[in-house]
This record gives structure tokens, sequence and C-alpha cells, in this order.
């Protein structure tokens, strides 16, 4: 593996990944996309994007494509009018394909339900009926706290056919951030359940609301789904059960047609400082955009595939790939309510073996996790109907791209790492399963219509094999149209680092190398330097991941009073590998296995064994809080930990080894 450049202030990328897996001749010829969707796009980007447009149904075609005289506010087929839930539901039974299945839904305990497009077309009526009876017309927010229910589809997209925005908060977060989401966007109404299943057991979910909505005045009404049967406080004013809200009501509803522009989604992200932000989403351009990377990024046929994306609807990914993306395409797709390990490890293979998943999109903390409970867990069901793996929501590591497409991918299927944020929309970079040839680790190219550069701080492109600041340079249709009651800080946070060049600051490191081909290397936040080079914690966790006896690396620059930071790694060991393995030699040897895959520079000073990692509940390991143990400071606010006991598990089992 390549050694450090040396060059100071510059990021370099010490992977050096140079396997390439091209796709099959048979994959390459039924593909969605080719190469030539490249060609085509940089001919003439508008026409292009008009082009991917005409794709739905638009009730008043569109004058202008763009419209960014208004920079950075854009404006997308301007004049155009949509409506949103037709698009995902009625057009698909208006063309005849009523029958099919839309969602697979598959409940944590075992039961299961399938709703054919004509049943989603009636259910969705209903519950547009019941939010217009409870007083939600255009334009309100709705405020949506559910597990993974068929509910919780429903409810998004008759806030859609009602031109009223949704506001999806994970149902991991606590009452107090349900409680500052709703008053942030004034929701009128709150659609929850009395609980939800997690690792077999009910846990309360309304009894959070209840808690929430003491101090929240916009809130008119309480709608309940009963998923679990647990007791509920209740207030006759304010709460509904959800089958008496939709009972009675017409299972058909006139969908009216909206401008492109109008808002349809808020959903909240944390930003590196202060308050979450409410990235604000709008209608036609969101639309296109998420249909047309579902469409060729995961090379969707929607009569024979059976599409599943992992992520909670509470996150973006779950807005816009299983959402808004295959319902726009006509996709049927799974829905799974729990956990990966409930009731055992090999859930996810038997739901993909029970309905013949050929798409499935995971995250890469997933595939890790996976990686740690062993091959011979998939190895177990049929998994021969997979024809295409995706990964989003950090770097992959090439270890886990490697086993992900051998062991769940039976060493056949492409792999698309697709890189995107909450603030995008939809995916920017990305392979082209039928086109690229892929390289494990990176995410490779912007898709065709999207432009990305990687920049230095002043600006300047970086040559290729440089490191710098992941930039958007040019309007995008999915892009975010705001940040929801605050334009000062929309402006401030995305676009005042590049404000000459009219540039979007994503927040990522990146590099492209020789081949033209980004890598992303993180949030430029979690980039160490050490003695005044720049070294990616994703590739120092990627090296010691690397190495057989470990499973899990995360790794954090410590203040070190010569080289500036030093390197602390958190590793969790393999599962059956022996506690030798975390004797001082092991832990020495780790710490050369670095310094042998990327450079001197980069091993470790310190290596601490732990049992697990601090996780945010989208799965992202919060560096932060690793960063306070490495520099021997009191923990900092672990609120946003999807589990707030690792942080005690981690320094009560410390087993450390260094210098
Ligand atoms: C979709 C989603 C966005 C941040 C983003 C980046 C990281 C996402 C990635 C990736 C490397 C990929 N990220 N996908 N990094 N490779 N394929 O995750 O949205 O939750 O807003 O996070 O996630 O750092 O800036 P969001």
């Amino acid at each position: 593996m390549s050694q450090p450049d040396g060059q100071n202030n510059e990021l370099s990328n010490l992977l050096n990944e140079s396997r390439t897996f091209p796709p099959s001749a048979e994959f390459a010829s039924q593909a969605n996309a080719t190469a030539e969707l490249y060609d085509q796009a940089d001919a003439d980007r508008e026409a292009f994007w008009a082009e991917q447009a005409d794709q739905l149904h638009w009730e008043t075609k569109w004058d202008q494509v763009l419209d960014w005289s208004d920079a950075p506010f854009a404006k997308w087929f301007v004049g155009g009018k949509l409506n949103v839930a037709y698009n995902c539901v009625d057009r698909h039974v208006d063309a005849g394909n009523g029958d099919r299945v839309a969602i697979h839904w598959e409940g944590e305990p075992g039961d299961s339900r399938d709703i054919t497009y004509a049943e989603l077309q009636r259910e969705v009526s209903r519950t547009a009926n019941a939010l217009a009876s409870l007083g939600v017309s255009a334009g309100d927010r709705v405020a949506i706290y559910l597990p993974m229910l068929p509910e919780a589809v429903f409810s998004m997209l008759a806030c859609a056919r009602l031109g009223a925005m949704h506001s999806v908060v994970f149902g991991g977060f606590s009452s107090e951030a349900l409680r500052s989401r709703i008053n942030d966007a004034e929701a009128k109404v709150v659609i929850t359940a009395d609980g939800q299943y997690r690792r077999g057991k009910a846990m309360p979910l309304k009894a959070n609301v209840d808690e929430a909505v003491k101090e929240t005045p916009s809130v008119d009404h309480v709608v309940v789904v009963k998923r679990t049967g647990s007791e509920v406080a209740w207030d006759d004013a304010r709460d509904k059960w959800w089958d008496d809200v939709l009972d009675g009501q017409p299972d058909t509803h006139t969908p009216e047609a909206f401008d492109s522009e109008q808002p349809l989604f808020i959903l909240y992200t944390s930003g590196t400082t202060g308050r979450p932000k409410g990235i604000l989403h709008t209608s036609g351009g969101y639309l296109t955009q998420a249909a047309y990377t579902h469409r060729n990024v995961f090379d969707l046929k929607p009569e024979s595939d059976v599409f599943w994306c992992t992520a909670d609807i509470g996150w973006v990914t779950g807005h816009t790939y299983i959402v808004y993306g295959p319902l726009a395409n006509g996709a049927t797709q799974v829905i799974y309510e729990g956990t990966p390990n409930s009731p055992h490890e090999g859930r996810h293979w038997e739901v993909v073996q029970k309905y013949g998943v050929t798409i499935y999109y995971t995250a890469p903390t997933t595939i890790r996790t996976f990686m740690k409970w062993g091959a011979e867990i998939p190895a177990k069901y049929d998994l021969s109907s997979l024809r295409l793996l995706g990964s989003v929501g950090e770097p992959i590591n090439p270890e886990a791209w490697i086993w992900y497409r051998k062991n769940i991918g039976g060493d056949r299927t492409p792999i698309v790492d697709t890189w995107w944020q909450t603030e995008t929309g939809a995916i920017m970079i990305s392979p082209l399963p039928g086109a690229t040839a892929t390289k494990p680790g990176s995410a490779q190219r912007p898709l065709p219509g999207l432009s990305a550069k990687v920049v230095s701080e002043t600006g300047e492109e970086v040559p290729n094999g440089g490191g710098g600041l992941l930039v958007l340079d040019k309007p995008w249709p999915s892009m975010l149209r705001g940040i929801w009651g605050d334009d000062d800080r929309y402006r401030e946070t995305y676009w005042s680092k590049f404000a000459d060049l009219g540039y979007y600051f994503a927040g990522d490191g990146a590099k492209y190398d020789d081949d033209g081909d980004i890598w992303l290397l993180g949030r430029v936040d979690d980039v160490m330097n050490v003695s005044g080079h720049r070294i990616s914690t994703t590739e120092v966790e990627s090296a010691l991941v690397s190495h057989p006896n470990v499973a899990e690396a995360a790794v954090v620059g410590a203040s070190d009073p010569t080289t500036g930071q030093g390197i602390v790694a958190f590793v969790i060991l393999r599962g059956g590998v022996d506690d030798a393995a975390s004797g001082e030699a092991a832990l020495k040897e780790l710490r050369e296995h670095v310094s042998r895959e990327i450079g001197p520079i980069a091993k470790p000073r310190q290596i601490m064994i732990v049992p697990e990692l601090p996780k945010t509940r989208s799965g992202k390991i919060m560096r932060r809080l690793l960063r306070d143990v490495a520099e021997n400071r009191e923990v900092g606010d672990v609120t946003t930990l999807a589990d707030s006991s690792v942080m005690n598990l981690i320094s009560k089992g410390l087993k450390t080894g260094s210098d």
C-alpha cells in the first residue's frame, strides 16, 4: 500500500485499493442505464432533467426547468403542477397494475401483510380523508412518530396527497427530541402508536408523545395506531385511535395538483452544533431525482424485482428509498419492522429468502455487524435471488465491501456505494451498476446530471490524487430548499464557505483518484492531523478491520503535545477470537498491522479493546464521545446515542495497549 505523500495541509487518502469488479456481461446487457447516460446529461443538463421529470405524471407541465436566479434558493420545473401521492400510488393503478404488491410488510414478531397498489390507493385515500377531517390542509405540518408500520407510509403519502408537510421523527428519539421538532415545525397533528417492538419486547411509544405534547401548543390531535396492545394513558379531548378516525372514511379521494415547489417534508438532521436543522424538501424536483436514482442506481425492473431498503423511515434513506423512489417507480418492496437479530441473527436472510428479494440496500455498520456474527449465518439461507447490493451512510471499508459481495452477493452481484445526504435528498455519487467497474471503498462518480468537485480550503480544484473538500458545484433537482424557518442558517451552513464560487459545501472530505473516481474520507471534522499529515479516520479504521482479529473499529484524533493529534483506536474483536488477542503482544501486532497497511504515520498511538461502540440511532459512530475517553475527559452529552449505557461499558471494559 502507498505511503503518505508527506504534503503538509493536504488531506491524504492513504487507501490504495486496486481491485475492480466490472459488471457481468449478463447484468450489463439488461441494465437500465448505460454509460451513454453520462454523455446525454453532459450534452444538455436541463434537457436531461426535463426528460427525467417527464417520467412522472404532471397535471400541468412546467415552463422553465430551473430558476437559480435567487440562489441558493432553487426552483425546479417552474410552473409545473403535480400530486406526489398520485404519482406514487394512483398512477400505477390507472396503468393497470393495481394487483401488483407495493409492500410486503414483515412485522418483528412474524406477522405480515401484503399490500397491493390498489389497496395502497384505498388506504392512502382513507388516511387523507381522515387527516382532512382533523383539519389538516395544504401547507400544514404533521409529525409522524411511528415504528416501521404500513401506517407510516399511508400517513406520509396522505400528507403529500393533501399538500401538507410531514415531519417524521425517528421512533427511537426521546420525548425531548420529539417536542423540539414538533415545536420548530408547529405541527398540528401527531401520529404515533401505542408501542413498538424492539428485540422481541413491546416498548412504549405513546408515553413519549404524552410527555412531549405537554409543551407543544400547536398540537390539536394525537392519532394512535394500535400495535402492541400496551396500556396507554388517554386524553379524550386530544387522543384518537387511528382505527376510529379512519372508520367510515371513504376509500376514494381526489388528489389536487400542487405547484412543483409545494413543500413536501421537513426532516431534522443534527448539525455540528446547536439545535437540529429542519431540512426542507419540495415536490417536483425531489420526486424526479428520487425516482431517477432509484431506477438507475438500483436498476429497478418494477415487474420482476423485489427491493428492500433496510433503513428506518425516520431517516432520509427511508424517505427516498422506501417511500418516494420505489413507489414512484411502481416497485414491489419489503418493509421490515424490526432489528436484524430479532428473533435470530439470520432474520434478514430469512426475509430475503421468503420474498425473493433481488435488490438489498443497507449501511456499512450493518454489514460489519453481520461480519461479526459470522459468514455461516447467511450461508444457511438461499440468497440466490439477490442481483444487486447497495451501501449508504458512511464510507464502506474495502474489507466490508468484499465480505458483502462474497457472502451476501455470492461473488456475483454488483455493489453500489451511494453517497448522499439528508440535504441532497437523493443519491448524488454512485456507480451505475451496469456500466461501472466498481472499486471496493469508492463511491466513484457523480451520477449523470450531477456534478461534484474536490477543492482546497480556498476553493481551488485539487488535482486527482490529492485530498480536499467535497463541494457540489451545480444545483440539482432534489436539493434542500432551505432550513425550515431559518434562511440565514441555510446560507451560512452550506453556502458561505465558498460564497464567491457558489459551491454547496457538503462537510465531507474527499479525493479523486487517478482514474477520476471519488473516495469519501468521512466528515471533515473526522479528519485527523498528525504531525502535519492529514489522515482520515476512515482509512485507519479500514486498515484495522482488515486484520483477522478485528470486527469493528473507530478511530479518533486525540490532542497530543508533540504531534498535534495522536491516533487512538477503539476496537471490537471478532467473536471466537481468544483472550490472547487482547494481550499486549496482540495489540502491538495490531498497531504494526496499521503501520504496514498505511504507513508508520498512521500507526495508532493507542488501541483500546471495547465491547461496543457508541453509535447514534442512524448507526453513525459518535467520535466526539470517544475523543472524550481518549483525552481522559468526562464523557459529554450522550442523549443522541442509540444506547446510552454503551459509554459505561466502554469505560469499564477498557484494555489498552500503547507504546
Ligand atoms: C444518506 C445519508 C450524510 C453523511 C454524509 C457522509 C456520510 C453517506 C456515504 C457517506 C461515504 C457514502 N455518507 N453516504 N460517506 N460514503 N456512501 O446517510 O444521509 O444521514 O444526512 O448523512 O453521511 O458523511 O455527509 P445523512
